[in-house]
């Protein structure tokens, strides 16, 4: 268990520091902003996939203020909350797994989705 309400809070920080940097990379090959590299990239979805699972316990109860930008909402409504993590890690479980064997079309869509989950938690449940 966390000793202290602020280490929840760096806990789950730490990890959506790595996702966002490992699915900026893979975002950056999707827009062509980077050549495309289908072993990179699926590297860098497993990696995704892995740290998906870690925020999610970081959200415990009297973490909604201090240095955090998770809104109160997310408490008041934990049953949503929850679903959607839920559904970000097996989206992104589904994108790891396509971007082993997929077709880059196939890749784009799984990708879309798990953008998807991400934009929907944060237009919900963070601060902007
Ligand atoms: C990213 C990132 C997010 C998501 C989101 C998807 O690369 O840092 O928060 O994608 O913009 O819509």
């Amino acid at each position: 268990n966390f000793r202290k309400p602020e280490h929840a809070i760096k806990y789950r920080q730490s990890a959506f520091s790595l996702i966002a940097y490992n699915f900026g990379d893979m975002g950056a090959m999707m827009k062509g902003k980077k050549a495309f590299d289908q072993k990179v990239f699926a590297e860098r979805a497993v990696n995704v996939a892995a740290l998906s699972k870690i925020p999610h316990e970081g959200f415990i109860d009297g973490t909604d203020s201090g240095n955090t930008d998770a809104l109160a909402k997310i408490w008041s409504n934990k049953a949503d909350f929850d679903e959607r993590m839920m559904t970000f890690q097996t989206n992104a479980a589904k994108l790891a797994e396509i971007a082993a064997t997929g077709s880059k079309k196939e890749l784009k869509q799984a990708f879309g989705e798990v953008g998807k989950t991400c934009k929907g938690c944060h237009d919900n449940y963070k601060k902007d």
